[in-house]
């Protein structure tokens, strides 16, 4: 983990430094969307879960390839499409959403063991044109799982994303 992030700060400053000082910052590097971080709890205190996407804003070209991965060992995560007022803003809400709302559904729609162990019958839940564009599109990520999808949605767009099995998890792409 700590390896992996002194390397991104490496790889970063290097781009920097080779960049001319005028030119807009360009980036060979593929687009993605990362699952990262774990868990652990100390006992009778509290649980801490610092699993989260790599960032908080994708900006990202319409028709783009995105790679999906995982990069955590433990438990599998989601990156599905919901609407903005789907996100959960509270403890309290996560509840609402586990039972019946979004996460609820898309479980559902991903065709997820009734006990919540081993992986979805679906792991891919398209809904309208293929890739990602409106609500309801989701890929399952085992752990350290990969994949691949393409950003179906028009420029001009927001897409606003969740994990469903972790909703603490939110981001959202931008769509150039
Ligand atoms: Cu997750």
């Amino acid at each position: 983990m700590r390896k992996g992030t002194i390397g991104v700060a490496l790889v970063t400053v290097a781009a920097v430094a080779a960049a001319p000082a005028v030119a807009a910052v360009t980036t060979t590097t593929k687009p993605r969307i990362e699952a990262l971080g774990g868990a652990s709890f100390v006992k009778n205190r509290y649980i801490q879960d610092k699993q989260r996407f790599n960032k908080d804003v994708y900006q990202l070209k319409s028709g783009t390839k995105i790679q999906l991965a995982s990069k955590t060992e433990e438990e599998p995560h989601t990156v599905s499409v919901v609407n903005k007022s789907d996100l959960p803003k509270s403890i309290r809400d996560f509840g609402k959403c586990f039972g019946g709302g979004v996460c609820a559904d898309l479980e559902k729609a991903h065709g997820a063991p009734k006990d919540g162990q081993g992986p979805p019958k679906k792991p891919l839940v398209n809904k309208g044109a293929t890739g990602l564009d409106t609500r309801g599109d989701s890929i399952a990520l085992a752990p350290g799982g990969k994949g691949s999808v393409i950003l179906s949605a028009k420029k001009g767009s927001t897409l606003y994303l969740l994990c469903i099995i972790h909703p603490w998890m939110q981001a959202k792409i931008t769509v150039k």
